[in-house]
């Protein structure tokens, strides 16, 4: 009893030295001090060499074990074979780890649903509490630009879920987007979204959002949502041109390839029942996220998972290209 208040107070006392009682830029600083980056990023990041970041919740919530672990394998394989080094970013025992080795990257997948979804506002809780945590893309963002990384790829961003209008749900992937200068590849967002509010959101913190070869935003398991995009992009080099010129967040969105979009309307239908059981057993906050993904899988017998699958490794492989036609750029 005595052990664990005390552990509890000491905790706290750091999540407060790491948040409140310093300034926003000590406190960042701290957090580098403590940040542990591997080898093979370091190397690359001193030398201008292309990296990629990757996201932790993915393989956390975002994907059952074992599969998660097999993805986030096979993305980094994609990320070195396009000629860029890979940065899969998590909080491990209360490190922030920037590049994960194979013996972590399992443990995280394993350790699945228990790992803590870590946004950006849970970093110090989660550090300080030398906790293990899953970043999602506002907490990735925050490392990846901590160390200098440009690009960072993953499936589908947070946005402004449905409802939003009563719920206040917004992601804070958008807040942060809006304020980190990294490119971030995605499939677009998720119909779980309200997708026209969250490209309207996106343009109140002034991301720059492109669609990759198409006039249209993408709907993650859809090649198109029925939004026109802001921007088109047509190749990774046009993009990294575009990139060069920008100070504030941007999206772009890749279209699921064509082999996988034909499951789309199984999953649509499959999403809005999903949808409906959040409500009635009210599923909200982070929690929801993780549950519609996990339902619609159920629901669709797998088919979303495949398809979820192959949208993240597209994503790797056109996102390595740009972090390749950006470092020949800059480097
Ligand atoms: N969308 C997906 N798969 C995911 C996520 C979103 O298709 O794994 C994860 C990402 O990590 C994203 C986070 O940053 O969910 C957003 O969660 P929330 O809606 O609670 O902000
Ligand atoms: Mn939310």
């Amino acid at each position: 009893m005595a052990s664990s208040s005390s552990s509890s107070s000491s905790a706290l006392y750091r999540i407060s030295n790491l948040q409140n009682h310093i300034s926003p830029l000590e406190a960042t600083n701290k957090l580098r001090s403590i940040v542990k980056i591997s080898p093979q990023v370091s190397e690359a990041l001193s030398n201008g060499r292309a990296v990629v970041a990757l996201e932790s919740t993915i393989i956390s919530h975002g994907m059952p074990y074992p599969q998660n672990l097999q993805t986030a394998k096979e993305v980094e394989s994609i990320v070195r074979e396009n000629g860029a080094v890979p940065a899969t970013i998590a909080i491990l025992n209360g490190v922030p780890c920037i590049g994960l080795n194979e013996e972590e990257l399992e443990r995280l997948a394993s350790l699945g649903k228990s790992v803590q979804k870590t946004a950006g506002r849970d970093i110090a809780y989660v550090v300080a509490t030398r906790g293990n945590g899953a970043t999602t893309v506002s907490a990735t963002l925050f490392f990846a630009s901590m160390v200098g990384i440009q690009v960072f790829v993953t499936g589908g961003i947070g946005g402004v879920h449905r409802h939003a209008n009563q719920t206040m749900d917004i992601s804070s992937d958008l807040t942060a987007l809006g304020r980190t200068p990294i490119a971030v590849i995605s499939a677009g967002v998720k119909s779980i979204l309200d997708i026209p509010k969250t490209l309207e959101y996106l343009e109140t913190q002034e991301v720059y959002v492109a669609a990759y070869k198409s006039d249209e935003f993408p709907a993650f398991f859809t090649e198109k949502s029925g939004c026109k995009a802001p921007s088109r992009v047509d190749s990774p080099e046009d993009y990294a041109n575009k990139k060069l010129n920008r100070q504030a967040g941007i999206l772009f969105a890749v279209p699921i390839p064509k082999q996988h979009s034909a499951a789309g309307n199984l999953i649509e239908s499959a999403t809005q029942r999903a949808l409906t059981e959040a409500r009635e057993q009210n599923v909200t906050g982070n929690a929801e996220t993780p549950f519609l993904l996990a339902r619609v899988n159920e629901l669709t017998g797998g088919t979303s998972l495949a398809a979820n699958i192959a949208l993240v490794k597209n994503n790797a492989l056109i996102g390595s290209q740009i972090a390749v036609a950006l470092s020949q750029l800059t480097g």
